[in-house]
């Protein structure tokens, strides 16, 4: 009777621990599933931000604070970077990049987050802003000049931004 009782109470015990313990187990093997086919997706998760840009871009770092704008470089040789911008600030911000019949900008972002934004830049000055609210005008702008050599006077005055 004794052993009988033991045996019973040790398989309870068994089947108790085996079964959460392999729901546990197949949960992780999903998680693990899902990780993987992580490339790139549509923004949807609030995922950590990339190490690096694309392949074959040069990689700038913007820092977006209430109000500034920092950028790591702002002298830059024509090709393509990916601008790695990061709200470190307490409001929502984004980035946006215009200039030399370029316009891009990356989506807002809530304090933390971060976003990638891949652009092809030519020779020209660009104007770096945050466009929401006001923020562009408390601050939150700088200019990005791409080929350089050309500011002493190369002749006539090229003013972008003038075709309001
Ligand atoms: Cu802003």
């Amino acid at each position: 009777m004794e052993g009988r009782d033991m045996t019973t109470t040790l398989m309870t015990f068994v089947r108790r621990n085996v079964g959460p313990g392999l729901t546990a187990g197949a949960l992780a093997g999903i998680l693990v599933a899902c990780g993987g086919g992580n490339g790139n997706g549509g923004g949807s998760s609030p995922s950590a931000p990339e190490k690096s840009g694309k392949a074959g871009t040069t990689q700038v770092d913007v820092k977006l604070v209430d109000f500034k704008m920092q950028l790591s470089e702002k002298t830059l040789k024509a090709g393509a970077y990916t601008f790695v911008v990061k709200n470190d600030g307490h409001h929502d911000h984004s980035m946006e990049i215009e200039g030399s019949g370029t316009e891009q900008k990356t989506r807002t972002l809530a304090p933390g987050e971060s976003a990638n934004l891949t652009v092809s830049l030519k020779d020209g000055k660009y104007q770096v802003y945050c466009p929401v609210d006001g923020h562009k005008d408390l601050g939150m702008k700088t200019e990005l000049t791409v080929g350089g050599s050309a500011s002493t006077g190369s002749g006539t005055n090229t003013t972008d931004g003038n075709g309001y």
